[in-house]
């Protein structure tokens, strides 16, 4: 069966901002405090959209979730309206208001885990929200997210699950730990699932975000076969170096599986298992960066591996949509020139600006969330949420409308941000087909 790969991006929503909330995120830490740029953010994520439609990649779009979250605040005891229950939470809370605000939902690649309908028992494509617990303002993604791709996905060939559990035991980041290998998009796969951790073990140093026990039930829910399915511990020094999920460090498409060497815990293991399951259905082909080429430290600060591994139609060998910044590593730029004179599958490396994103921890691949479709599929997927040029250039120019340029921390406890990003959204149902009653505050009157 014929099947594409579609990326969906997480339009980048109006708080954008740095309040460096995520430990083991390096960058992030980094630029606690920076002043954002909202509105160049949402560009460079729309211009990323259009490079990917012109290479003949189908393109699709999730939405800005709503933030602040009124009823989690609301939870936590603030009271009055809406306006009061910001100014309240900023007086006595500032940290869990800064949590409230954050833009995280940009991710794409934690949104959901997706399993092609090739892979699952039932014949269906499969998706489960991620429940990103063990980050505060990440946990406040899933219930939205699920809403969200249950209006795109609402076809009968779809399976939209709820996110797992939020106890610690089943902590789950969704596609940026997963990996899939295959002769082509529409045939079966072999799916690779990375856990740093054993639900019930509590390691010293940075989170590990992802357990075996959610690797593990995602793939009974989506039906895999666990001849084709196989479970990988990354490697505890990658997490030390700040790789918070795998997609830092290693990205497959097709039967390629580019990583570094310091990956994972057990490589040699990895690969023989990847390799005895895709026997019969294709060759993987693993292209290694090694430590003594690009150290650890150096892979994390260029996010070479955060690139989009892609198979354009008619092309015949892989390009790599790496950002920017890797541009500027002497050691990763010396290896991507010698991969590319060789004959391998990756034959082109394209680079893109995702800075405001990137100053996040968030680099190419993070933005977006892929999903194989068969043409039926396809077909079934909420029209208006794949983008064409004029609906990118709608998603424009409602930015220039309604983002700010800059946004800095002492903007973020105003009032006027809270009630400007209610008539960014709002405005947003009218141009995807979100309907008016996506968002929260269209549901209710304070
Ligand atoms: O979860 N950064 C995100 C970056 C996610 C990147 N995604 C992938 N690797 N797939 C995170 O750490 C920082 C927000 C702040 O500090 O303001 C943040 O959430």
């Amino acid at each position: 069966m014929t099947a594409v790969e579609i990326n969906f991006d997480g339009l980048i929503g109006p708080t954008h901002n740095y309040a460096g909330l995520s430990e083991g995120n390096l960058a992030s830490a980094r630029n606690r405090d920076a002043v954002a740029r909202p509105r160049d953010a949402a560009l460079e994520g729309i211009a990323k959209m259009r490079r990917l439609m012109a290479m003949g990649v189908p393109q699709g779009v999730l939405p800005p979730l709503e933030r602040p979250p009124m009823a989690f605040l609301r939870a936590l005891g603030f009271v009055g309206d809406d306006r009061a229950v910001w100014e309240a939470a900023w007086r006595s809370e500032d940290r869990i208001a800064r949590n409230a605000l954050a833009a995280s939902a940009m991710w794409a690649a934690n949104a959901a885990t997706v399993s092609p309908s090739a892979d699952c028992a039932d014949g269906c494509l499969h998706l489960s929200a991620a429940n990103l617990s063990t980050m505060l303002h990440r946990a406040l993604e899933g219930p939205a997210t699920t809403r969200a791709l249950r209006r795109i996905f609402a076809g009968v060939p779809f399976r939209v699950h709820d996110p797992l559990p939020m106890q610690s035991a089943f902590a789950d980041e969704g596609a940026a730990n997963h990996m899939r290998l295959c002769a082509e998009h529409g045939a079966p796969g072999v799916e690779v699932f990375v856990y740093g951790r054993a639900g019930d073990e509590h390691r010293s140093g940075f989170p590990a975000r992802q357990t075996l026990e959610a690797c593990r039930a995602l793939a009974r829910r989506h039906g895999l076969d666990p001849a084709r399915t196989v479970f990988v511990r990354q490697s505890a020094a990658a997490i030390e170096a700040g790789a918070f999920h795998n997609d830092v460090v290693a990205v497959a498409d097709c039967r390629t599986l580019f990583f570094h060497e310091q990956a994972f815990e057990d490589k040699a293991a990895v690969l023989a298992e990847i390799a005895a399951k895709a026997r019969g259905l294709f060759d993987p082909a693993f292209v290694e960066v090694p430590a003594a080429d690009v150290p650890l430290g150096d892979a994390i600060t260029s996010y070479l591996f955060n690139s989009q591994l892609v198979t354009a139609p008619g092309a015949d060998r892989q390009v790599l949509i790496a950002p920017r910044e890797a541009q500027e590593s002497a050691r990763t730029t010396g290896f991507v020139e010698a991969m590319l004179a060789g004959n391998g599958p990756i034959g082109a490396v394209e680079f893109v600006d995702v800075r405001e994103s990137m100053k996040n921890g968030g680099g190419p691949a993070c933005l977006r969330l892929r999903v194989v479709a068969a043409d039926d599929e396809r077909a079934a997927i909420t029209p208006g949420f794949l983008l064409d040029d004029a609906r990118a250039s709608a998603l424009e120019s409602w930015v220039r409308t309604y983002y700010r340029e800059t946004l800095a921390p002492g903007d973020l406890a105003d009032p006027s941000l809270l009630e400007e990003t209610r008539a960014a959204l709002d405005a947003l149902t009218r141009v995807l087909p979100l309907g008016g009653d996506f968002y929260a505050f269209q549901r209710t009157v304070s």
